[in-house]
């Protein structure tokens, strides 16, 4: 069969049933948009910054709906859209991008947009494919995929070469797309026996999770029903369990946790980790140890005894492995007066915590308690919540309660500033049904802002509540204890609303606490319109989250004596001479 390899890869995409592309046209690409465009059932989404529609992409695949793909151009574009791809890859997300390559028929040096992209995303992608004939893009395309949604998920890479795209060529046995068998594997059961034994005859089990468990919440349910166990998450895996259930316990372990958890947590004998990699963020910086009896389930092995060495690893996926074990474990003499108990502690820890928060003053500005009670209020509980990089996003995870499964998404691993305006109209493309809003840094706006007008364009009625402080705040507190001084973290004025009109976006101010409720129902009123909304939220950040206290503790105690008194002694000097 003659085809063109831009035919081809339409083809390809539609088999796979992608819904959306991201990413912007230039000359090794014109010829893969023309096809997509014509396409009944794929949209190609033009993005202000390929940066943006990586993250765009990517929050497409958090919700659920199909992987997030980008179509690109070579180089320029892939550098750009190398954060998306980055924080894809370290936060274990599928995404499909697609990029031009340069001409392979002619033989000429120093063309536009050549460099070595393979190279470049060898360490944040899971494998690369540069066509070479045309009947190697359809398989390609699929073998991609394939690998992309295996395993751990993460991002992979096709370039299809612009001469390839323009011309017709024998495309071979166009070979039939074959999808993912749903099921996923379980662990040895051997294994799952030694686990459950663990948790019987733990006295204080607890249960941690991940990102790799946000499709195994019924499973996680009944685990901690049964044992009557805490659940913790990680950032990353914040909706992994719904804040409502009286054993939830709440964000991250240790001294960096809120109160409930390291609570919860703190003479824990017995361990169920389920889809987490103990990375930084969730441990306050490798602030809590877990117990020895570390029951680690994951679906990528390399993670089990990457920081902590587990006393029985199973890997496996989520659901299969959980599903196993609570058919191994049967019931558990102990824990229904173990799950009484926690949850009465639990709950008078959690409104403790809400309590200090609604005394706290905030000086004429909004409390972020207030407005996340009021947000929560507002929305419906299958809502999705992003959140960017910053304080922002730890107060959300201290103070917004999820939930739903898949309800919050935060760049967690790569850490990227900026994911948050994009990622947000991803998520209401993927679900138009569900109300996305997002929560967003002053300094990060000013990263992706302009991709708001890419919302209007597609229609998508989504609001973003910039937490507007000035700063980069998360930095800026890790500042003023060792430094007594904010270097490169007070930011320039910035006009929100200017940035809102030039994006052709709605805008409100919320001032103070008497703003909140009205400012709030206006905004999601606007985006239930159908009209993309920003909201200037003059925060109060006086008060800091448990989170950048509990880290910066337990940073300070590692350092020795003689470093200690150092660090100590610069910052009293300049406090003194100012
Ligand atoms: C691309 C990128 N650059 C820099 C950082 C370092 N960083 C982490 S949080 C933060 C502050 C973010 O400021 P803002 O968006 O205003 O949020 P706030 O902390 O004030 O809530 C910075 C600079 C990062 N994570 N990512
Ligand atoms: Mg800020």
């Amino acid at each position: 069969m003659q085809k063109t390899a831009a035919w081809l890869a339409r083809h390809a995409l539609e088999q796979i049933g992608i819904r959306y592309t991201f990413g912007i046209p230039g000359v090794h690409n014109t010829e893969l948009y023309d096809e997509v465009a014509a396409s009944g059932s794929i949209t190609p989404v033009l993005v202000a910054h390929e940066g943006g529609g990586a993250f765009m992409a990517d929050a497409v695949s958090r919700t659920g709906a199909g992987i997030g793909t980008l179509l690109i151009v070579p180089a320029a574009g892939v550098t750009h859209a190398a954060s998306g791809i980055g924080e894809a890859y370290l936060d274990g997300i599928p995404l499909l991008v697609i990029a031009g390559g340069i001409r392979r028929d002619t033989g000429r040096a120093y063309q536009l947009h050549d460099m070595d992209q393979h190279a470049l995303l060898a360490p944040i992608t899971k494998g690369r494919w540069r066509v070479d004939t045309h009947a190697e893009v359809v398989p390609a395309i699929y073998e991609a995929w394939r690998l992309a949604m295996s395993g751990e998920p993460g991002p992979v890479f096709v370039e299809i070469p612009v001469n390839l795209q323009l011309m017709p060529g024998d495309a071979g046995e166009i070979p039939p797309f074959v999808p993912m068998p749903r099921a996923g594997h379980s662990a040895a059961p051997a294994d799952i026996a030694r686990a459950a034994g663990l948790l019987r005859r733990s006295e204080r089990p607890g249960i941690f999770c991940g990102w790799g468990a946000v499709d195994a919440t019924d499973e996680l349910r009944r685990l901690a029903e049964t044992l009557g166990a805490p659940v913790a998450t990680t950032l990353q895996g914040l909706s992994a369990f719904p804040a409502s259930h009286p054993l939830h316990a709440g964000f991250a372990l240790g001294p960096a946790a809120v109160p409930a958890s390291e609570n919860a947590f703190r003479d824990c004998d017995c361990m169920l980790a389920v889809g987490t990699r103990f990375a930084e963020i969730p441990t306050g910086s490798f602030g809590y140890d877990p117990p020895a009896n570390l029951i680690h389930v994951d679906i990528n092995p390399r993670v089990f005894g990457a920081n902590y060495p587990p006393a029985v690893a199973l890997e496996g996926d989520a659901r299969a492995v959980l599903a196993a074990l609570i058919e191994l474990l049967g019931p558990v003499q102990a824990g229904a007066e173990r799950a009484r108990r926690l949850a009465g502690r639990i709950d008078a820890d959690k409104r403790a915590y809400h309590q200090e928060w609604l005394a706290h003053d905030p000086k004429g500005r909004v409390n972020p308690v207030r407005f996340f009670d009021a947000l929560r209020q507002r929305l419906p509980d299958d809502a999705i919540l992003v959140a960017d990089d910053g304080n922002h996003t730890f107060l959300a995870a201290e103070l917004m309660p999820i939930n739903c499964a898949r309800g919050f998404f935060s760049p967690s691993d790569f850490n990227s500033m900026g994911y948050c305006i994009p990622a947000v109209i991803g998520a209401k493309l993927a679900r138009p049904d569900r109300t996305v809003v997002g929560i967003v840094g002053d300094g990060a706006a000013r990263m992706t802002g302009l991709e708001m007008a890419t919302a209007v364009a597609q229609k998508a009625g989504v609001a973003w509540f910039v937490f507007n402080d000035g700063e980069l705040a998360q930095i800026a507190q890790a500042q003023e204890t060792p430094y007594n001084r904010k270097t490169c973290t007070v930011l320039p004025e910035l006009n929100l609303e200017g940035l809102a009109r030039a994006n052709c976006v709605g805008f409100r101010v919320m001032r103070n606490d008497e703003d909140i409720e009205r400012v709030i129902s206006d905004a999601l009123a606007a985006a239930a319109s159908g009209q993309p909304i920003l909201v200037d939220v003059r925060i109060d950040y006086s008060k800091r989250t448990r989170f950048t206290d509990g880290v910066i503790r337990t940073n300070l105690k590692r350092f020795g004596l003689a470093d200690k008194a150092r660090l100590v002694g610069r910052a009293l000097w300049r406090r003194m001479a100012g």
